[in-house]
């Protein structure tokens, strides 16, 4: 088993490393300290880990800065004794990569670049580097058939083509100069602090809200929902256990069609939050819109490398996952309108101003 004493989480304010870094204080056997790199764009949220900032303020640290910033990157590094490297940030949503893909090239792509030199720098002082990549580079599944770690790439969205690229170079930098590296390629996640542009929080608050849901096309598309806290013992799992060099595969074996997750949150939020005023039920609200352009039609994992291998299995069920984050939702309206307005620039500012 790895052991590191000091992690750089890079984008560890965001929906996923937030949820990491708060699993690997609480549940990891863990007892080093974790540096949370993060540049703040629209999707990053440092108030998502204020907990942790409170109950472990000698091993937790965050550094205000981008990835594509070597010089930053490099003092981070010096400054915390860093041991190993886990890569988060990203710019993550397609539908915004479609509308303007500069960021996404920028970002995941020479962002990436730029993490992988300053990794080699560190030489052997570095134990790893793990790439926390989707499964989006593999295109799209018809009916049948799973993606797995031997699946060629076909990315469609000039977010899966970045990430694509992101995938190529950290696997050059094993082959070329014998970077320590681990990949994972993971499916769709649902959990708590997740920007409400993605589907789950999205049709929940817009539910609750009364307001239209826009369901792209017939809502036939499908996708494999894992949930964060899975997902975040999956990566902790293969950064500690894996052999270097190795990639995963992580699935929620939970295929949904797109209309019926919505259907299934209208019915949650119905349950726990008060009628609409016109007495309708939510699903009602359902709007179905142009379809995203290039939509991949289905997402599937075969995630059975690393449940064989590792002995990682999905914990949640899809019933009391969606039930739960639904109501999470419900109950953190003061989250949801810090992300919405921006109002954690300044929590951020005030918290971490004298660190
Ligand atoms: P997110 O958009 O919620 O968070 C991204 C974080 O990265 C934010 O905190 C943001 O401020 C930070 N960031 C962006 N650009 C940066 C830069 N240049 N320098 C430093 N920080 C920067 O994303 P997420 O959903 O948490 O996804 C995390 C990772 O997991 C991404 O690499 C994504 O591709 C991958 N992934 C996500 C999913 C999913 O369902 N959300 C599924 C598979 C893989
Ligand atoms: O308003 C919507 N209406 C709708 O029908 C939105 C936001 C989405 N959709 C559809 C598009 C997809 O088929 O729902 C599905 C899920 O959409 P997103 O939440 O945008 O996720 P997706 O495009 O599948 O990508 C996600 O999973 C893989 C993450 O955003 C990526 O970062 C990750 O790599």
């Amino acid at each position: 088993m790895r052991s590191f004493s000091s992690i750089l989480v890079t984008g560890g304010a965001g929906f996923i490393g937030s949820n990491f870094i708060r699993h690997v204080f609480r549940h990891a056997d863990f007892s080093g300290k974790i540096v949370n790199f993060d540049a703040l764009t629209y999707a990053g949220n440092a108030e998502s880990l204020a907990d942790v900032a409170r109950d472990f303020p000698d091993r937790y640290v965050f550094v205000h800065a981008d990835i594509r910033d070597g010089e930053a990157v490099r003092k981070a590094l010096k400054e915390h004794g860093c041991d190993a490297i886990i890569h988060f940030a990203a710019e993550s949503h397609v539908d915004r990569s479609i509308a303007s893909p500069d960021d996404f090239v920028q970002t995941n792509i020479v962002g990436t670049f730029r993490l992988l030199e300053e990794a080699r720098a560190l030489g052997p002082r570095l134990k790893l580097f793990h790439h926390v990549s989707t499964d989006e580079v593999f295109g799209s599944l018809g009916e049948t058939g799973f993606f797995s770690e031997t699946t060629p790439y076909a990315p469609h969205s000039p977010y899966s083509a970045s990430k694509a690229g992101s995938d190529h170079l950290v696997r050059a930098y094993r082959d070329t100069y014998g970077l320590p590296v681990t990949v994972t390629n993971c499916s769709n996640n649902y959990g708590p602090y997740q920007f409400p542009e993605k589907l789950i929080p999205l049709m929940t608050l817009n539910a609750l809200e009364g307001k239209d849901l826009p369901v792209y096309g017939e809502g036939l598309n499908v996708r494999d929902w894992l949930h964060v806290e899975d997902h975040c013992e999956a990566i902790w799992t293969v950064a500690t256990r894996a052999r270097l060099g190795e990639t995963y595969c992580v699935g929620g074996r939970n295929e949904m069609r797109n209309i019926d997750v919505v259907e299934r949150i209208c019915a949650l939020v119905d349950k726990f939050a008060p009628p609409l005023p016109s007495g309708a039920p939510r699903r009602s609200l359902v709007k179905h819109v142009t379809d995203r352009l290039g939509h991949d039609r289905r997402y599937a994992i075969d995630c059975s490398k690393l449940e064989r291998e590792l002995g990682w299995k999905p914990a949640h069920d899809a019933a009391s996952g969606f039930e739960d984050t639904v109501r999470w939702y419900l109950s953190n309206p003061e989250w949801v309108s810090s992300v919405r307005t921006g109002a954690y620039r300044t929590w951020i500012e005030r918290n971490y101003a004298s660190r």
